[in-house]
């Protein structure tokens, strides 16, 4: 498999009205917009990074995956999502290393790319996330 780049850091948050003053107004990021992704149960914003970007996620219901991980733990680093140039071929290298797959098989994600999770049992703690994007 071959990694191409930190894709984006997943940051669950509160309220992305309420935690974007941060990115923007100090960091003096860009906010790009914010999609929710209804599968997810989860609104995301982007704010780029370089090369790379910040993704702020706020649950859209507290039973969704972000919503569980802030009751748990609080706001905080959610997940790492690298590109890859291929992942129907990442996952299969993956899951033959005896990676435990979240997902299978891809599915959509923000954006409209393609992503698949890595369980963080098997990341030293970590949630994974690859996605393959034919854009920047
Ligand atoms: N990072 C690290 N560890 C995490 C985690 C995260 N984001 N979310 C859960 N965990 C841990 C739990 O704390 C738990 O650890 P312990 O067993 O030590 O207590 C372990 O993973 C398993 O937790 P669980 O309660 O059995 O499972 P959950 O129902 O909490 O599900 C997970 C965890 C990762 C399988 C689920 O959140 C998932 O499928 N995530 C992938 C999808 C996702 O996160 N979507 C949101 C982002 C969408 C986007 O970016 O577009």
């Amino acid at each position: 498999m071959k990694i191409l780049k930190i894709d984006h850091l997943g940051i669950a948050v509160n309220s992305i009205d309420a935690g974007k003053g941060f990115w923007t107004n100090i960091l003096g990021l860009k906010f790009e917009g914010s999609e929710t992704v209804a599968e997810q149960k989860v609104t995301t914003a982007f704010f780029p990074v370089g090369e790379s970007e910040v993704e702020l996620l706020e649950s859209t219901s507290p039973d969704g995956p972000v919503g569980k991980f802030i009751e748990k733990k609080g706001e905080g680093i959610h997940h790492i999502a690298f590109r890859v140039e291929n992942i129907e071929e990442a996952l299969k290298e993956l899951k033959e290393k005896g990676v435990q797959l979240i997902d299978q098989t891809p599915r959509t994600g923000a954006g409209g790319g393609k992503i698949a999770f890595l369980h963080p049992k098997s990341t030293n703690g970590i949630l994974v996330e690859l996605c393959e994007r034919s854009e920047k």
